[in-house]
């Protein structure tokens, strides 16, 4: 891996025509640098009849600068995610085009006519086929890269290939350790300075918040997304597409859907302190997370009964128990993602929307409260409606 940022527009325009079969050799390309997440740079090229993105992967995350080196190998990992998704689910993710391991860079189909689901949420947009595209994109990528699936030494290759240590890292720390200390990368609420003192008190939240860091370094189980939040997600009235598969890794399954659930809660929070914000919008979002998990744990339970390998994980009782622990693995994910985005180094939009300040104090103390009760009920609450009963209080 080398670190070859690329020089100017023309050759980033030389880069996408030769890597990309949208456009017609007489095209006049420009470039719009449209870099908008953490980590990459990412650029659109476009002539009036076409247009592609390039992502670009540099040694180090975009928004912290050289201080915080990582991988980019990362580059790569998301090329391969691409075209493991684009087999079992073509219809949700962007075509790749190319991948140039020299430069760190890949070249894919712009979706840029679909909106991220953050900003869809925040403008109180309805998706009607968005759970049903989500619950399949989480059920297939997971079931069909687990040992449920795949045979043993497939399954031992598929972690090989996706030994993303950078990526995994930079999660370790900002979900599980940075926001249950007063650590300096922190971004905390004046409001909400009491309640995260009391949280690094909270010995028992500390020790399940270690058992799901602990799941996290060392359960194995899939192939992840790895970072499912709802900037990840672009959706229209008819399409879904997931994006930036870059944190990907073998891991804990729970985690995907735990973190697409937690985007979804801190979009409900923050949108209960948005003034003009009808109750209805926000049920129908409580209406999103049940449609979600219940239709991801439908497909699933039916793949591990019809594609299971082997037979003692395709007995009902075996199913039923797994997507138990499934559902505590979630919300416990959940909650660290709701926590970390609350009061972590990487927040959401949601908090900017909120127009005054006390408000905003409001909507995350409700998200710092919620996610602690994610974690410390996971196991008890049982099912995805008990867990929306927790949103009541
Ligand atoms: C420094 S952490 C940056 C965050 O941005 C990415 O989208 C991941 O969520 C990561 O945790
Ligand atoms: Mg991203």
């Amino acid at each position: 891996m080398s670190f070859q940022k690329f020089a100017d527009n023309a050759e980033l325009i030389t880069f996408a025509r030769q890597h990309s079969p949208v456009f017609v050799p007489a095209a006049v390309l420009t470039v719009e640098e449209i870099s908008d997440g953490n980590i990459n740079y990412v650029y659109r090229i476009k002539s009036d009849q076409a247009s592609v993105i390039v992502k670009q992967a540099l040694p180090f995350i975009r928004i912290i600068g050289e201080g915080w080196p990582l991988s980019q190998d990362r580059i790569r990992i998301e090329a391969q995610s691409l075209q493991r998704a684009a087999e079992l689910c073509p219809a949700q993710v962007p075509q790749l085009y190319y991948y140039d391991a020299s430069r760190c860079a890949l070249v894919m189909e712009d979706i840029g006519d679909h909106q991220s689901l953050r900003e869809a949420l925040l403008a109180e947009r309805v998706v009607p086929q968005l759970a049903v595209h989500l619950a399949h994109f989480m059920a297939r990528t997971l079931f069909y890269s687990s040992d449920f699936y795949l045979d043993s030494h497939q399954k031992k290759a598929l972690v090989k290939d996706f030994i993303n240590p950078d990526l995994c890292k930079s999660t370790e720390e900002v979900f599980f350790v940075d926001p249950y200390y007063d650590h300096e990368r922190n971004n905390i609420h004046p409001a909400l300075q009491a309640a995260a003192a009391e949280m690094w008190q909270h010995t028992a939240l500390k020790c399940e918040v270690a058992q799901l860091k602990m799941q996290f370094l060392c359960q194995a189980q899939a192939l992840l997304h790895g970072d499912l939040h709802t900037g990840s997600i672009f959706v229209t009235e008819q399409s879904s597409q997931v994006i930036d598969p870059e944190f990907g890794f073998v891991g804990p399954i729970g985690f995907d859907p735990g973190v697409l659930i937690a985007n979804y809660l801190l979009s409900y929070c923050a949108l209960g302190q948005m003034a003009g914000v009808s109750d209805h919008y926000r049920q129908s979002l409580r209406q999103s997370i049940a449609d979600l998990w219940n239709g991801f744990t439908a497909q699933f339970d039916q793949l591990m009964a019809s594609d299971t390998q082997d037979a003692s994980f395709k007995q009902a009782s075996y199913r039923q128990y797994y997507l138990q622990q499934l559902l505590a693995d979630t919300l416990g994910f959940a909650g660290t993602e709701v926590i970390r985005r609350t009061i972590g180094i990487a927040q959401v939009a949601e908090w900017q929307a909120i127009d005054n300040d006390a408000a905003v104090g409001v909507a995350k103390g409700q998200a710092l409260a919620l996610g602690q009760q994610l974690i410390l009920q996971r196991r008890t609450l049982g099912t995805i409606e008990a867990m929306l009963g927790l949103l009541d209080n």
